[in-house]
């Protein structure tokens, strides 16, 4: 396996049309979470990866694993429990555009995972983990899942790649900062957006942003900039990445194209410039199709984006 990466997915309801939810009658039923969408994105792009969760012993459980595991993706160190449920959310399509999520994942199956869940041969043979900041949100366990995860990649020279994901539903504003920086500190490449950034480092802009994360031990750091592309920096690299001209249809999920295409670029042994254009190229993609994972390209569709025969 290329690379491990483990969290929640939830089961997706999305209204079938622009409307508050509360006018909505019909939902059509997809799956999503930010890590599986990672594996997945890897997986269209021709990687060996595994994902694990805990999913709820229920029908929507079952439902995540085939969707993830249909994929192409490694969900052999899944596990099921009886003892609470597969978390679900649903999505608004906002009236003039854009969309809003709403949870219903507390005290979910997934939040009940801990370091015991961890398979660590597993994870060490990888050349990679992914790890976001939703999972330390979830509960304690699932935080100190997060802590043993990295410490035991870093032992073993398995590449840390933390997207911080920041979800303002789930935590705490002092808390997050807190332990986001404890998950950032043990991070060789680090995703944040750039409100994330600034959040998280106190610092304003890309630039100084970058700057922290490398003093705190990162190797690499690539801000997101949205509709400005990306900005990337490491000790020997910088420079900016242009925003790839796309109609914005559904932004959830870009972030995880760009984790996955950013991770594809590592495997390639690609520059940090060729790997940051990478994954602005995969969140880019995504950015144009309704739902979470059912844009992201293979690798036939990104180097036709990434060469300028198509957006
Ligand atoms: O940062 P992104 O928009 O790429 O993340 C989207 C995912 O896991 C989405 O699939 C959802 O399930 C989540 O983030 C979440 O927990 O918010
Ligand atoms: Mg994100």
């Amino acid at each position: 396996m290329e690379v491990v990466t483990f969290g929640e997915s939830m089961v997706l309801f999305s209204g079938d049309q622009d409307l508050p939810l509360e006018y909505v009658h019909r939902f059509n039923k997809q799956m999503a979470g930010a890590e599986s969408n990672v594996a997945i994105g890897l997986a269209r792009l021709g990687h060996s990866v595994g994902w694990f969760s805990k999913l709820g012993q229920d029908a929507f459980g079952r439902y995540i694993l085939q969707c993830v595991r249909g994929q192409g993706v490694d969900t052999s160190r899944c596990t099921f429990t009886d003892a609470a449920p597969t978390a679900v959310f649903f999505k608004e399509r906002r009236p003039g555009g854009g969309t809003k999520v709403y949870y219903y994942r507390d005290r979910s199956a997934a939040s009940k995972m801990t370091p015991a869940d961890l398979d660590e041969a597993y994870l060490t043979q990888a050349k990679i983990l992914h790890v976001t900041g939703i999972t330390p949100a979830l509960s304690e366990g699932c935080f100190e899942l997060v802590l043993r995860a990295m410490e035991s990649a870093k032992r073993n020279d398995v590449g840390i790649v933390f997207d911080p994901n920041i979800r303002w539903k789930l935590w705490d504003r002092a808390e997050a900062k807190g332990k986001l920086l404890e998950l950032a500190s043990r991070a060789d490449y680090i995703l944040p957006g750039l409100d994330e950034g600034e959040f998280l480092t106190g610092v304003t802009g890309a630039n100084q942003i970058a700057e922290f994360f490398l003093k705190l031990g990162a190797k690499a750091v690539v801000v997101k900039l949205g509709k400005d592309g990306a900005y990337y920096r490491s000790l020997t690299e910088r420079g900016h990445v242009p925003a790839l001209p796309v109609q914005e249809i559904d932004p959830v999920g870009a972030g995880d194209g760009f984790a996955a295409g950013f991770i594809s670029g590592l495997l390639r042994g690609e520059s940090l410039a060729q790997a940051a254009a990478r994954a602005n190229a995969v969140g880019a993609i995504v950015v144009g199709v309704h739902g979470d994972t059912e844009g992201l390209p293979n690798e036939e569709e990104l180097t036709a984006v990434l060469s300028g025969q198509s957006t």
